[in-house]
């Protein structure tokens, strides 16, 4: 059954020994973060603070929802310990049918309704998560919902929202973003305001979709619905034309006016590095906000892998498989390594012409999927993508110094990638590369070099005899 709300998620989470209740107080000033910090880099279960200084009983928060395979195995409703390959195709299937969400009349957030001046952020534990951040941030694990108007999609997306004071946030959603791209073109060139929602504490398949990498002109709600296998319950929001999931934990309405912009970050980021300065960003004027009783804040604390990125490491995989398929070109698998930042993605293709490597890059960089991948690595069909061991023997092995490794200059990039200069960062255009490691579909075979392996060197009688030689000493 999928869950309605997150604390069915968490509930099941704690059965499963995915998650942990820290019953001691812990204060929101950096005690938190680091408490998350510990579990999101030794892959601790997911904390569940019950007692948070300066706040009232009850309010409580909930870090690393979907920061492993694992979690997000149990979200879908999967088997906990389904391989990775196979957690990427039982999402591609679901995405495929997506189910639209159903508007409700009320719903457990509006349980408390604060407008215009009743309305206060830091009614929230609201976290300073790293020391040297440059504010407390609302939205680490949550979902932003906006609308292009001229055609109704409806957007999820999750960028961060610091908190400026009790009634404005910021945001900072990168231009290849779907929020960037129609805040800029839908509002901003028009001079326009435009309207926002952030849904905090969602249930983990709409919590997923906010992350994922979901084609643009697709709502993520249906995909959710199509992940659930049941529609996602909305309600109207109070003051603003958008809809938000109706067990949200904490809604926050408000409005972007144009061009407006206020100084914000710098934050800990998800390449392990604190890399963007404090900058102006678009700022979110706060025109209500509502909550269940007793509200559990859920976070992340961005940093070296893993936290809720893992699921852009998953779906991204999936995308691009998807596209590369949708190509006809003969891919095998698709892996992003969750401990790279999500900065390489491995494609296993069984070559079908001389060089499918260029091309395999080239319309991964050209997908929303892949576009911000710095290092892309091609291996043969006998390489298993998620197999780091694996790939680095092929990249070693097969991957010609000067001819298998294509440099791509003068490329949009993502800012946040620390080896960028400070210039590059700035005007986010810098390079990108791919390490060809297949073998030339075009040689003789009998001049490729032949692996040496226990399967690959020896006829299966002697196979045979060699495994039940090491069962009888006991291995
Ligand atoms: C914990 C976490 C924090 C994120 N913070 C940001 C952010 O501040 N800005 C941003 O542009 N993307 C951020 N992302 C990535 C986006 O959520 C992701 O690219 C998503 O696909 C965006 O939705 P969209 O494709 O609909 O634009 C974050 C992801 C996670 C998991
Ligand atoms: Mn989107």
């Amino acid at each position: 059954m999928p869950f309605d709300d997150l604390r069915e998620y968490i509930a099941r989470l704690e059965e499963e020994g995915e998650a942990v209740r820290i019953e001691d107080e812990v204060n929101w000033n950096l005690e938190v973060g680091a408490i998350l910090r510990r579990a999101h880099e030794q892959r601790l279960p997911a904390p569940f603070f019950q007692k948070i200084k300066d706040y009232p009983a009850g309010y409580r928060m909930f870090g690393a929802a979907l920061s492993t395979y694992r979690r997000q195995a149990i979200a879908f409703d999967l088997p906990a310990d389904i391989s990775a390959p196979d957690l990427q195709e039982e999402y591609l299937r679901r995405k495929r049918q997506p189910v639209k969400p159903v508007l409700v009349k009320g719903g457990p957030c509006k349980e408390n309704i604060h407008t215009g001046s009743e309305v206060d952020l830091l009614e929230f534990p609201v976290p300073l998560l790293h020391d040297g951040d440059g504010g407390r941030f609302i939205g680490t694990a949550h979902l932003t919902i906006s609308r292009d108007k001229d055609t109704g999609w409806i957007n999820w997306g999750m960028y961060r929202h610091m908190l400026h004071d009790r009634n404005t946030v910021g945001i900072v959603a990168g231009p290849w973003t779907h929020f960037g791209m129609v805040h800029q073109q839908k509002h901003e060139l028009k001079n326009k305001p435009m309207e926002v929602a952030i849904a905090i504490g969602v249930d983990p398949a709409s919590s997923f979709c906010a992350a994922a990498a979901i084609p643009r002109g697709v709502s993520e709600p249906d995909v959710a619905g199509g992940l659930r296998g049941k529609p996602v319950e909305m309600v109207k929001c109070e003051t603003v034309d958008l809809e938000v999931p109706a067990t949200s934990e904490i809604v926050i309405e408000g409005e972007i006016l144009p061009y407006e912009l206020k100084e914000e970050g710098p934050m800990g980021e998800f390449t392990g590095y604190m890399v963007a300065h404090r900058r102006p960003k678009p700022v979110i004027h706060v025109k209500a906000v509502t909550h269940r009783d007793n509200p559990i804040m859920s976070l992340n604390c961005v940093g070296i892998p893993a936290d809720d990125n893992v699921v852009a490491s998953m779906s991204r995989g999936a995308e691009c498989l998807e596209e590369l398929r949708a190509r006809g070109l003969p891919v095998t698998g698709c892996a992003v390594w969750i401990d790279t930042s999500n900065f390489v993605i491995v494609v296993a293709v069984k070559s079908p012409f001389p060089r499918v490597a260029d091309d395999i890059a080239h319309i991964i960089w050209g997908s929303r999927a892949g576009h911000s991948t710095p290092y892309i690595i091609v291996v043969d069909d006998d390489v298993d993508p998620f197999n780091m061991t694996q790939v680095m023997h092929a990249l070693v092995t097969k991957c010609h110094p000067g001819r298998g490794i294509v440099k791509v200059e003068n490329t949009p990039v993502i800012p946040f990638a620390p080896f960028l200069s400070p210039q590059e960062r700035d005007i986010q255009v810098g390079a990108k590369v791919y390490f060809d490691c297949t073998w030339p579909v075009e040689a003789d075979p009998k001049t490729l070099p032949k692996r040496v392996s226990f399967a690959e060197t020896y006829p299966p009688e002697v196979q045979e005899k060699a495994l039940a030689l090491w069962r009888k000493y006991g291995h």
